[in-house]
């Protein structure tokens, strides 16, 4: 961590930027450094592949660009990427891959990325509890849009305080920024309890077609390309649709296969006990311990087969022991 607050002290030009489909914490940390920064009179870009969840209208929030197209050639600032490896950046990525001067700050654990400059903690609840972390270094002051920022970050990555990764200091942590005169219910309105109607009808149809097997502890829900056109819904932001499947009381690990695109499979994994990074990465992926995910090409059918074989003997593994 010393190293990348010596870099962000001294140095004067960022270009910040998170994963792509940017989910609440990946939005949060972003905002929350690059107005920090600004506060310290810094240039600081903030760039995205995709655009930020649509119902989010947090202060700073239009500062993101998003870039589609990529970064192009960049010379001379460092680029900050958050909440995961550079790999990860969507349209960014092959700009950002071959560039000397990275700094990575990140909370997941398959995080192998070498940059110049790494902060990676898997024990963190979210890169935004990291970032809260680095702006009481360089002594920012939390104003009311930054808190607004981390809270919603950390609101997003804990489940609204629900998760495994909710402890007694993110509390504290969570709680010293609404003090900053935040809309804790607004922020949280925003990220649970506010969904374009498209997404309302995906939610009855990914309901009706919920599966399970092996006396319920395995269940899932797939979704394809054509039922997303059907309902109307945009495939971005769906992956929360996962926490449905987790809900049945006997799942013991719930999976989401959603075609986000013809021909590519996206899979989110969650368990309340079990390792499911592990199983996600036997398909390349990773994440958390207890939430991650993996992307497969291939016709939705002959994914989710192999993907819950995969489960089933994993599940029937562990279960064993
Ligand atoms: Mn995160």
């Amino acid at each position: 961590m010393n190293g990348v607050i010596r870099a962000l002290q001294e140095e004067q030009e960022f270009i910040i930027t998170s994963h792509e489909h940017p989910d609440p914490d990946s939005i949060g940390s972003m905002l929350g450094l690059g107005l920090g920064l600004q506060q310290l009179g810094k240039s600081c870009r903030m760039v995205s592949a995709d655009p930020p969840p649509a119902n989010l209208d947090w202060p700073g929030i239009d500062q993101i660009e998003v870039l589609p197209c990529g970064l192009g050639e960049i010379n001379g600032p460092w680029i900050i990427v958050l909440d995961c490896e550079p790999a990860r950046t969507g349209s960014l990525a092959a700009d950002i891959m071959g560039y000397r001067k990275i700094i990575n700050i990140d909370h997941h654990q398959g995080n192998m990325f070498e940059g110049a400059l790494a902060y990676v903690d898997p024990t963190e609840a979210a890169t935004s509890v990291m970032v809260y972390r680095i702006l009481k270094k360089l002594g920012i002051c939390l104003s009311k849009e930054i808190a607004t920022a981390l809270y919603g970050g950390i609101v997003g990555d804990t489940g609204g305080f629900r998760y495994a990764n909710t402890t007694a200091e993110t509390l504290s942590i969570a709680a010293e920024l609404v003090e900053s005169g935040i809309d804790p219910a607004r922020i949280a309105e925003q990220i649970f309890a506010s969904q374009p109607i498209e997404f309302m009808r995906l939610l009855g149809y990914a309901l009706t077609s919920l599966k399970s097997d092996l006396d319920g502890r395995l269940v899932w829900i797939a979704i394809s390309y054509e039922d997303f056109v059907r309902c109307g819904a945009d495939p971005a932001h769906t992956d929360q649709l996962v926490q449905y499947a987790r809900m049945v009381d006997t799942a013991r690990i719930a999976i989401l296969f959603r075609e986000t695109k013809p021909g590519e499979v996206r899979i989110g994994f969650r368990s309340d006990t079990i390792d499911v990074e592990k199983l996600a990465g036997r398909f390349g992926g990773g994440g958390h311990r207890l939430a991650a995910g993996a992307k497969l090409s291939g016709p939705l059918e002959v994914v989710t087969e192999q993907v819950l074989q995969a489960a089933r003997n994993y599940l029937n593994e562990v279960d064993k022991l």
